[in-house]
């Protein structure tokens, strides 16, 4: 990353230095998977209607997860920035809570 970052210069305040940064300086969010995890007891119905209520998932994706989740034990829900993987991952264990359902869900960084 070459040059002063905002633009300067350089003209340590005499007011004569050109501005020549043409642009520069967004930088991608890092993004984060959110994972569902396998367990004995939540029923398949449950899971399938969560990847569809906070994951917005077609009714036969979200069976699709549900089962490449009961056969191999984790599958990806989606890939968010930070907070929206923070906040789905709280909606799903809350829901699950309430239900009086085991099912995890985590998230990682990509
Ligand atoms: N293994 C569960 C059952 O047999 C179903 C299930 C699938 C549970 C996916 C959790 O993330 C999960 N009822």
């Amino acid at each position: 990353m070459p040059g002063r970052p905002n633009g300067d210069s350089g003209d340590r305040g005499t007011g004569t230095g050109v501005v020549t940064r043409t642009r520069q300086k967004t930088k991608k969010p890092s993004l984060y998977r959110v994972l569902i995890l396998n367990d004995d007891y939540t029923p398949m119905e449950f899971v399938v209607h969560v990847l569809e209520r906070f994951f917005g998932k077609p009714h036969e994706e979200a069976v699709t997860i549900m089962l490449h989740v009961h056969r191999h034990g984790v599958g990806i829900c989606g890939v968010y920035t930070f907070e929206v993987a923070e906040t789905k991952v709280t909606q799903v264990i809350e829901l699950a809570r309430r239900h009086q359902h085991p099912l995890q869900c985590t998230m990682e960084k990509e």
